[in-house]
């Protein structure tokens, strides 16, 4: 029992009970009686905190024991009348419950663990020979706990590592992307592959730590006891800020020099508008007078894109090219972008910003040729333009993107079919009709508003033929009277 070593050799250990139960005190007692060579005297029993302070002055006692069990003793008070100062005397909650052999020094809903032995210590201070507490009961359960402590962060980590190969694994392993098709690609996998590395990391440390946490300190059942009282731990907490901060700082200086990289100027580029619209794509090549809807580019040799829209947000997006870029309305918000092609091969450019009804078919094909057959494409695309305005119209039609929104085989899209129109008598929207003949076409593609045929919610957008000339637009007059 610990209490003996309280004790001072010379004289006996005199001791106030308090208790508001009998049968605490004097078992205590009848303990203590058992024990002669401890030297002890139970100078009084007290059933409240009051009447000990009332003795207390009376009596002096040595040690005060209160019982931990007791809600009538208001073992609070009397740790914050005692505990701090007040000279020599000692105080110990003493709990008899769970075997009835377990001495509580000590509350831990107000005192820190690590308190107690700076409290133990302050007790053994006023006595000329400082008594050792060999078998403390804080000693005698931290020990074992300690040696368990290094168990769980054994077995904690071993989980934590094999999450982290495992999921380093099943990452690294992941065919996300497409093939490398461009020298900007480079920096961005590399990126993304050290970006997969961290998240595989920081994953399994917080997974690996949390479900270990949540398995084996589990509440089991019928215990209801307090956590341990916890303060801080300030190396852990000045770590914990710190390290995510470099980490995070590191990363925004390694991605805004990949986005240098990617942005590199090459001196002399071959220019290309890229002008999307709902829901197709224009290709127009400013140093050759080539309007295209496939985009043609040669290999090794950087591509310098001006990226436009015509009515609401696109994006262009290459995957194979990795980088994206916004298409934005408006004069004057045209965005840049640099895609140095690297692979000789045929890719699609995917619109990547939900535009609408047929955004998911808002794609356009994209061939990367060898310089030489680059250039035979250039001749075929400047070559002398056709002298059928029918061929022309075909062409125009494609090339402004009318053929997203009409067919010409008589199915119905966004708007209505080509096939047959010509002629036709057209229900409009306010009620009347109109022969369908080459004014009403022209008025229909210039003013899209001023006559909406029946049955279409939304007027064809009027940007669409903002910059098509009479000339092509009477070509795809020409075009569509064709289609009967
Ligand atoms: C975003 C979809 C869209 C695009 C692109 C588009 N149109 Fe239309 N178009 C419509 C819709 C919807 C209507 C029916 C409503 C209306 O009359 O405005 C229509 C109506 C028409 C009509 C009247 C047809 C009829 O049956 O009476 C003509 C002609 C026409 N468009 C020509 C064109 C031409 C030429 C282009 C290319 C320069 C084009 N459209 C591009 C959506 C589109
Ligand atoms: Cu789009």
């Amino acid at each position: 029992m610990q209490l003996m070593n309280l004790n001072n050799a010379s004289n006996p250990l005199r001791i106030l009970i308090a208790s508001s139960h009998p049968l605490f005190a004097q078992g205590i007692r009848s303990l203590l009686q058992k024990r002669p060579e401890m030297d002890t005297e139970v100078i009084g029993m007290v059933s409240t905190i009051d009447e000990a302070l009332d003795v207390l002055k009376k009596l002096e006692p040595d040690l005060v024991i209160v019982d931990y069990d007791d809600d009538q003793v208001n073992r609070e008070e009397f740790l914050a009348r005692f505990v701090e100062g007040e000279g020599r005397l000692r105080v110990v909650l003493f709990s008899l419950k769970e075997g009835g052999d377990q001495a509580i020094v000590y509350d831990r809903r107000t005192m820190a663990a690590s308190q107690i032995e700076e409290w133990l210590e302050g007790w053994s201070h006023g006595d000329e020979k400082p008594r050792k507490i060999p078998d403390k009961p804080d000693l005698e359960q931290s020990t074992p706990k300690r040696r368990d402590g290094m168990k769980h962060i054994i077995v904690a980590a071993l989980l934590v590592i094999v999450l982290m190969a495992g999921s380093y694994f099943l990452l690294s392993n992941t065919q996300l992307l497409p093939e490398q098709a461009s020298a900007q690609a480079l920096p961005i996998d590399e990126l993304f592959q050290f970006d997969f590395t961290a998240i595989a990391v920081l994953f399994s440390l917080i997974i690996g730590l949390m479900v270990y946490s949540i398995i084996v300190f589990r509440q089991r059942k019928g215990d209801d006891a307090d956590g341990p009282h916890i303060e801080g731990n300030s190396r852990l907490e000045v770590l914990w800020t710190l390290a995510p901060l470099a980490f995070v700082l590191f990363l925004a200086y390694y991605g805004s020099a990949v986005l240098g990289e990617t942005m590199a100027a090459d001196p002399k580029p071959l220019r290309v508008d890229v002008i999307g619209s709902q829901w197709s794509w224009r290709f127009e090549y400013p140093d050759y007078g080539i309007i295209s809807t496939e985009m043609v580019l040669p290999v090794d040799k950087q591509a310098l894109l001006n990226i436009s829209s015509t009515d609401v947000i696109h994006s262009f997006w290459v995957p194979e090219f990795r980088v994206k870029q916004d298409a934005l309305p408006g004069d004057g918000f045209e965005r840049e972008l640099r895609v140095t092609p690297i692979e000789v091969g045929e890719y699609k450019v995917r619109c990547a910003e939900l535009c609408g009804r047929s955004h998911y078919d808002m794609l356009a094909p994209v061939r990367v040729l060898s310089q030489s057959d680059f250039d035979a494409w250039l001749q075929s695309q400047t070559g002398p333009v056709s002298e059928d305005p029918v061929e022309r119209g075909a062409v125009f039609a494609q090339q402004y993107g009318c053929l997203a929104c009409h067919s010409i085989d008589g199915s119905e899209l966004v708007g209505p079919t080509w096939l047959g129109v010509v002629g036709s008598t057209v229900m409009l929207e306010d009620g009347t009709s109109v022969v369908a003949d080459r004014d009403y076409l022209y008025k229909s593609i210039r003013e899209p508003g001023a006559q909406i045929v029946a049955g279409y919610q939304n007027p064809m957008p009027a940007s669409v033929a903002m910059e098509m000339s009479d000339e092509q637009i009477d070509d795809v007059i020409a075009y569509i009277e064709s289609l009967k």
